[in-house]
């Protein structure tokens, strides 16, 4: 059971973040209502949320689901691997601090991204992308490891489209997951796939908080799919995070 989240708004220079979708730039009005409606479904789902304030030093900081990782029993800081967000991971550190007793850190040489980190109950799918690199990887697995979480990488830096494992795969409990382009990939053999079809691979970053599903707005043929499954949906409009190349995971963390 899910009960807390922690979101940042966004900053009035998100439009300077880092980006390669080539959608135009954000409105930042549209962005904050988006963000708004976003934080109202989280707490329509439970949670009670940390919301942090703007950081003009980081545009891209409202991605919070990318400083870190969060599991039951310890919070993982990332080493992002860009070099303009490896400061959003300080400030994160002490906001942490006040819910989580153990907190390891990804150390250089290590990058990691928490939009590449996508948990599976006990066991995590680690991305190895352009911004988790396998020192990163290696050094999550086994802090992982050391709480009895089991792991499996992901080689996607082969893979186009996606900036981050969670672009393209989300865990739905159990042994389901929505996949697009890694359907085929071996290391998700034997489990339950949904294969998430062009032009809706966008969906497929969407999250499972209790007995609800956040899904972005417009991918009518997944969210059909997920609601014949029983899963209730609440869809949401992301329009300019996309345009940032953000999905809806990485609008927050989430514990
Ligand atoms: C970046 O390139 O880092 C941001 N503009 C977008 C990060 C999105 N994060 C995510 O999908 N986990």
């Amino acid at each position: 059971m899910l009960r807390n989240a922690i979101v940042r708004l966004p900053s009035p220079n998100f439009a300077a973040g880092l980006t390669t979708a080539g959608l135009g730039p954000p409105v930042y009005e549209r962005a904050l209502e988006q963000h708004d409606r976003y934080c109202a479904a989280l707490e329509q789902c439970g949670l009670a949320l940390t919301r942090l304030e703007p950081d003009a030093r980081f545009p891209d900081g409202t991605f919070v689901e990318d400083d870190a990782v969060l599991t039951p029993r310890c919070a993982i800081l990332a080493r992002p691997g860009a070099a303009s967000r490896r400061g959003e991971v300080d400030p994160m550190r002490e906001v942490l601090g006040r819910s989580f007793t153990k907190i390891r850190a990804i150390e250089p040489p290590g990058t990691m991204d928490g939009g590449d980190i996508c948990e599976a109950g006990e066991r995590y799918f680690i991305g190895i992308s352009r911004r988790t690199n396998e020192e990163g990887a290696a050094q999550l697995a086994g802090f992982l490891r050391d709480e009895g979480f089991a792991s499996t990488f992901v080689d996607i830096r082969r893979t186009r489209g996606i900036l981050h494992l969670k672009s393209g795969i989300a865990c739905l409990g159990g042994r389901l997951v929505l996949i697009d382009a890694l359907a085929e990939r071996e290391e998700f053999r034997g489990w339950d796939v949904i294969r998430v079809e062009e032009p809706e691979s966008y969906g497929a970053n969407c999250v499972q908080v209790n007995d609800r599903v956040l899904l972005a707005a417009g991918h009518p043929v997944l969210e059909q799919a997920l609601a014949a499954l029983g899963y209730s949906i609440l869809a949401l409009e992301m329009s300019e995070y996309r345009k940032m190349d953000g999905g809806l995971s990485c609008l927050s963390l989430r514990f």
